[in-house]
């Protein structure tokens, strides 16, 4: 069943983790995965998501056994973490979202793609994700995500919903008194990208706007043009159902902002130079 066109209903995507399956492979890549991202990341990722890691006793062992993870998130936040082979389509994503269950792949990319996949594994949506659902404010947030996600469906604003979650969970900053960090699991699952969103001058860094977000395109198959900036790590927005509805309905009338383009009202944190993406082609969602 392939993720846009498969069922809604989650229990069809649910599978075993199949811990006992893992090669001494796999848990030699998610070993060199961690151990490279937890040093990159030291002073670039707000400290939440380190004490996360360490609170979950998620870390250079090799792959996490759910079962022994979840104990401790079940506790934390009262969230857990359920195995799927992939992607999944939206609604069931969301309905997981809004029962405090976070899907993440349980197969582990090949040595050779170490640096490079196109769907997410249990690298990137464990080690990525889960530190931060160990902090309620951002439990909760996932879980309104997940909730605002099934409004979002009947009102014909997937897309919409889908922005926020890219510029929040996947690619978000965080202005923090240490200064700028990174939140968003895309990036902090990324040796590449850890850098270049806090220290390339290429990218613009704008202050967080729910509005503003929800127009704008993203980049799926590279770095982003342009990252938005919460105002602190425990700054999720709002995500009030009845404003959702007024919002979306007032951004019909609005166009779709470019990944690059900055707008007049933008609060910019820096404008970027746009020297990495200038010789790139354009694709964006
Ligand atoms: N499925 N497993 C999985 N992981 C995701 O992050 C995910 C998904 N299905 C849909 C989806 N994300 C997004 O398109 C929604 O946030 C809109
Ligand atoms: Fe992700």
């Amino acid at each position: 069943m392939n993720a846009a066109t498969g069922s809604d209903d989650p229990r069809d995507y649910l599978v075993d983790q199949g811990f006992e399956n893992y090669t001494p492979t796999d848990h030699a890549t998610w070993r060199t995965l961690a151990k490279r991202q937890r040093e990159i990341l030291q002073g670039r990722v707000v400290d939440a998501f380190l004490e996360g890691l360490d609170r979950l006793g998620i870390g250079e062992e090799g792959i996490p056994d759910f079962r022994v993870m979840n104990q401790r998130l079940r506790a934390a936040t009262d969230w857990e973490v359920v195995a799927v082979p992939g992607l999944i389509p939206d609604l069931a994503f969301f309905r997981l979202l809004a029962d405090r269950k976070f899907p993440a792949g349980f197969w582990i990319r090949k040595p050779e793609q170490i640096d490079y996949i196109e769907e997410p594994d249990v690298f990137h949506d464990v080690f990525g994700h889960v530190p931060l659902i160990m902090q309620p404010l951002y439990a909760d947030y996932l879980e309104a995500y997940g909730k605002a996600g099934l409004v979002a469906a009947e009102k014909g604003a997937l897309k919409r919903l889908a922005r926020l979650y890219w510029y929040t969970v996947e690619f978000g900053l965080a202005q923090t008194p240490q200064g700028l960090r990174i939140v968003g699991a895309g990036i902090a699952s990324s040796p590449s990208e850890t850098v270049f969103a806090l220290e390339s001058p290429s990218p613009n860094r704008v202050a967080f706007d729910l509005a503003r977000v929800m127009r704008t395109l993203y980049r799926i198959d590279d770095f982003q043009e342009t990252y938005f900036v919460l105002d602190g790590v425990e700054a999720w927005p709002s995500l009030d159902l009845d404003r959702l509805i007024l919002l979306w309905q007032e951004l019909e009338a609005e166009a779709d902002i470019e990944p690059g383009d900055l707008q007049p009202v933008d609060k910019v944190l820096t404008k970027g130079d746009g020297s990495y993406h200038r010789t790139k082609p354009k694709s964006a969602a």
